[in-house]
């Protein structure tokens, strides 16, 4: 399992076709801004560990299937490329998946659903994009204020982010309700800010496992879970999509360095 490498004057991007999966982001004279764990597997049936998972057509868990979805164990097939983007293509049935990634100063990802079915559907997604950062018990994300959450780790009972920036200080797996916001992640440590847009979602998903439930993941070091944040565009729980026959969806998450 070998990526494509997209190199531009401006950056470099990894991208497998197994799950569609962009592992690496790296603006010329820049740290790396996707993180990907040392311990991540690279298997047929298993998600890679960092980058950017293509979660759909669920979120989360569901009975007897594996976690978000099964797109981010896929096969998916390049449709087209240049020396600056990739479009990949996935078939499961009912739903055509497109996912372009541009690579400029800033990392473009757009998720397109199609609908080829017969029948109106229903599907959840998220692009569960993994940042590199210095230390997450320093770090901050502008964004959110004021913003009603879901808290994965009360059983997703309803909370509310008041005016101050989130910090972070334990397991953190929240999504943010009814927000199309850019998101800024202040990373004081390696002293830069990461930008965090999207269009086409209306919630935000942020995670980090912290020490405990990183301990308990073979496929992420131990000593890694400081060095990560997940920032996510997503639809998911009530914001589900249905589309009729036909129907098309777009949602997009760009990243950059400010
Ligand atoms: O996006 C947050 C989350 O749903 C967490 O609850 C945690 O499960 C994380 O995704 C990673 O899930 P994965 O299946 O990739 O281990």
């Amino acid at each position: 399992m070998n990526p494509i490498i997209i190199h531009t004057p401006e950056a470099e991007a990894h991208v497998y076709t197994h799950g569609a999966h962009v592992t690496h982001f790296q603006p010329v004279g820049q740290k790396r801004v996707l993180f990907l764990s040392s311990k991540s597997w690279f298997a047929f049936d298993k998600p890679i560990r960092g980058g950017v998972p293509i979660c759909f057509p669920w979120f989360g868990p569901k009975p007897n299937e594996p976690h978000h979805g099964l797109a981010r164990i896929r096969e998916w097939t390049v449709e087209n490329s240049t020396p600056d983007s990739i479009l990949l293509c996935l078939y499961l049935q009912p739903w055509e998946a497109r996912l372009t990634v541009k690579v400029s100063a800033a990392l473009s990802l757009s998720f397109e659903v199609i609908n080829i079915g017969t029948k109106p559907e229903q599907f959840e997604e998220s692009l569960h994009t993994y940042l590199e950062v210095g230390d997450i018990r320093q770090v901050s994300v502008e964004g959110l204020e004021n913003t009603d959450y879901l808290d994965n780790t009360m059983g997703l009972f309803r909370k509310h982010q008041g005016p101050e920036p989130l910090t972070f200080h334990g397991e953190t797996d929240r999504v943010y309700l009814d927000t199309e916001a850019t998101c800024i992640v202040n990373d004081p440590v390696w002293q830069r800010r990461l930008i965090v847009e999207k269009t086409g979602s209306k919630d935000t998903v942020v995670w980090n496992p912290w020490a405990a439930k990183a301990k308990a993941m073979p496929d992420f070091g131990d000593d890694e879970w400081p060095h990560m944040l997940c920032i996510e565009a997503a639809n998911c729980k009530r914001h589900a999509i249905t589309l009729p026959p036909g129907g098309k969806h777009t949602m997009s998450t760009t990243i950059r360095i400010a």
